[in-house]
């Protein structure tokens, strides 16, 4: 049994769709970050940057912070969705997912969905960044059926939940066909739609 702190966000949605992926057993703790619990001192014992998600493994008593090393952790204990032969190509991808594509699109998400009018500057560079995210995926997509490989692996587990922002993100996703491909396969999978339903039963992934 995994104990997953979480909220209701791209990054807390990648491991709860994981663990749905590997069947595993997990109960959801909210972090309600609109309240700040997130700087909970017992809250930060286990995430020293206050952020969500974290998992607790009872059955070891294990404790990591931080979605991309979730997601490998669980890759490693269930042996899936990480295969050994095309593990460079999915940790370049996760990592491109942790560094680049969540972070610019999470300020995309600021600045244009939660702050409109504030920032000519924040609002131009992050709509200009988040295109050529889009372009560059559907590039990615257009030669292999996943972003690493042709198999699904946690590298699209890590990434879908950011795309499945699309609505905010004002893009049209619909023009780029090979990513639209890539999430309405992706959407489908019923492991990723009760994942992505873990704190909103009604929620679904919206079409493109
Ligand atoms: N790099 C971290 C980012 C996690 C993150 O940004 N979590 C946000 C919610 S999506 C959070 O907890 N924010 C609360 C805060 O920073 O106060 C990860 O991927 O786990």
């Amino acid at each position: 049994m995994i104990d997953l702190f979480s909220a209701n966000t791209p990054n807390g949605k990648k491991i709860s769709i994981m663990l749905e992926e590997i069947n595993y057993d997990y109960k959801v703790v909210k972090v309600d970050l609109n309240k700040g619990e997130q700087f909970r001192p017992e809250f930060k014992k286990i995430s020293p940057l206050s952020k969500i998600p974290v998992i607790t493994d009872n059955e070891n008593n294990k404790t990591i912070f931080e979605s991309g090393a979730i997601l490998i952790y669980l890759a490693e204990r269930s042996g899936k969705f990480y295969d050994k032969n095309n593990r460079t190509k999915i940790n370049q991808w996760l990592m491109a997912q942790m560094g680049y594509i969540g972070p610019m699109l999470g300020q995309h998400h600021q600045f244009h969905h939660y702050n409109p009018g504030k920032s000519k500057f924040g609002e131009e560079r992050y709509f200009k960044i988040s295109k050529r995210i889009y372009q560059e995926l559907d590039e990615v997509l257009s030669k292999s059926k996943f972003l690493s490989c042709d198999d699904y692996t946690i590298a699209d587990i890590g990434t879908f939940p950011w795309i499945a922002r699309h609505e905010w993100h004002d893009i049209g996703l619909k023009s780029f066909k090979n990513l639209t491909r890539w999430y309405l396969e992706i959407s489908e999978r019923p492991a990723v739609k009760k994942g992505f339903s873990f704190m909103d039963k009604n929620e679904l992934p919206p079409k493109p």
